[in-house]
């Protein structure tokens, strides 16, 4: 018995030990990552049960990225190892040509994952678990992913288990037009969305969280999540509203801080929490996400979470 199943792509990250364009960088970091793996690791963190739908390549790096999922705890029963593909793979490139800000360059395209199709989603597996999570990425990858991705989400949403949607538009993926004619009829299915104001802008021409929440709220979604990166987040339902600001931290790499949210957010509503309390510890998750290189290393586990609040409530913590 699953809690949340997600499906997605993940890719091994190279991420440069040094600033600047990358044709000047020597050494590079190698990490594993992808929004759903993200997720699914923080909420495998958080002491849930995630199982996770993707193809990798038969290689090293197919099995660097299959032992990760593994050591993460996740389920990994319906990963499938592609041998007719290489994985995808990723650069950072840090604080340039913008200070303060990474890029992300792929070489993604025909991937293992890319390759996903109708017949890696079994109805069963997506039928025992409490919610399927699904971030606007994986459609983005292919026409047979977008493929995946409705038949996963018709499935769901026929047996009665909860979605939630990360819009998480990556332009060097699909162009506005593409992302806003297949996201917003996956958006109607969702109970729980969570949204960038500029994804906001590309979806509804809309940038203000209150106006962006009212516009997905009469989709029918239960709950809205708006992400503001450095200024926290706000949430909404139909009858409730509440905002938190981020935790001030060192940053050392925002790439993930998102997918944490959404693990810290997600698993705090499942749980029963308060809004107020979701948005916090979404905060408290993208915040330690953001202070190491990677992108889920640093996600929390309940008990870290508890000393990273307390801390910041100036309470006395005892590290052991
Ligand atoms: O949310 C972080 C992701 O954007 C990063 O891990 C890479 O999955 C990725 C993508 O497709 O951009």
């Amino acid at each position: 018995m699953l809690d949340v199943v997600t499906m997605g792509e993940v890719m091994v990250q190279f991420n440069a030990c040094t600033n600047g364009p990358l044709r000047h960088v020597v050494y590079f970091e190698k990490h594993a990552a992808g929004a759903e793996a993200n997720f699914a690791i923080g909420m495998s963190r958080l002491g849930f049960k995630a199982g996770f739908i993707t193809r990798v390549s038969n290689d090293e790096f197919g099995k660097y990225v299959l032992n990760l999922l593994r050591s993460e705890g996740l389920d990994v029963s319906r990963v499938k190892v592609d041998p007719e593909a290489r994985n995808g793979i990723y650069f950072i490139q840090r604080n340039y040509p913008i200070p303060g800000r990474s890029s992300v360059i792929y070489y993604r395209r025909g991937s293992a994952a890319s390759r996903i199709s109708v017949d890696d989603v079994d109805p069963d597996y997506i039928r025992q678990a409490k919610l399927f999570h699904l971030t606007g990425i994986t459609p983005a990858l292919s026409g047979s992913c977008r493929e995946a991705s409705l038949k996963a989400l018709e499935i769901a949403s026929q047996s009665g288990v909860k979605i939630s949607i990360d819009t998480n538009i990556r332009l060097g993926l699909w162009s506005k037009e593409k992302a806003k004619r297949t996201l917003i009829p996956m958006l109607r299915k969702a109970n729980i969305v969570l949204i960038e104001p500029q994804d906001a802008e590309i979806l509804f021409g809309k940038r203000e969280p209150r106006k962006i929440a009212e516009e997905i709220l009469s989709m029918g979604v239960e709950t809205v999540a708006v992400k503001l990166g450095a200024e926290g987040a706000a949430a909404y339902t139909r009858s409730e509203e509440a905002k938190k600001p981020a935790y001030k931290v060192p940053i050392v790499d925002v790439i993930g801080a998102g997918d944490a949210f959404a693990a810290g957010f997600i698993s705090s509503l499942m749980r029963g929490r308060s809004l107020e309390e979701a948005l916090e510890i979404g905060n408290a998750a993208g915040a330690l996400v953001v202070t190491v290189k990677g992108d889920f290393e640093n996600m929390p586990s309940e008990e870290d979470l508890e000393k990273f609040l307390a801390a910041q409530r100036k309470e006395t913590v005892i590290l052991r």
